[in-house]
């Protein structure tokens, strides 16, 4: 019923929350589970990044309908290796010029090929409506 005990309260009975879930996983037994990414939880962490104060994480909603419990050790449980963990995977944009890495992945490889491809013999000073020509944007 509360937010804070015992002077606020949820606008709904068992918290506020979206109804659309970032992640979806299975739970059996006991043992450790994974939400694999997923584009909104990819919002959710800018969107926590953005606005901090806002930041109150995930809750793990189970489905009621099956009459059965379960319990998650939270961040305060002695044993580190029981808490639960964010792993968070990233790439830092290449540091360098190279010459035909159309991607900016820092290498030259078939994607960067698959690239070029898409648009080869494409003619901009002939075409210049052309889907593929864009104009340049000052940076
Ligand atoms: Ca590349």
């Amino acid at each position: 019923m509360h937010t804070r005990f015992n002077t606020e309260r949820w606008a709904r009975a068992g918290g506020d929350f979206s109804a659309d879930a970032s992640a979806v996983t299975g739970v059996g037994g006991t043992g450790k589970y994974t939400w694999q990414t997923s584009p909104r939880m990819l919002e959710d962490l800018q969107d926590w990044l953005t606005n901090p104060d806002e930041n109150f994480g995930w809750l793990l909603l189970g489905n009621e309908a099956f009459t059965s419990a379960k319990r998650f050790d939270s961040r305060e449980h002695p044993n580190q290796n029981n808490r639960p963990l964010l792993e968070i995977a990233y790439e830092l944009p290449c540091p360098f010029n190279l010459l035909g890495d159309l991607n900016g992945d820092c290498k030259v490889d078939w994607q960067d090929f698959l690239l070029m491809s898409e648009n080869w013999l494409v003619d901009c000073r002939e075409f210049p409506l052309s889907e593929a020509c864009q104009p340049k944007t000052a940076e």
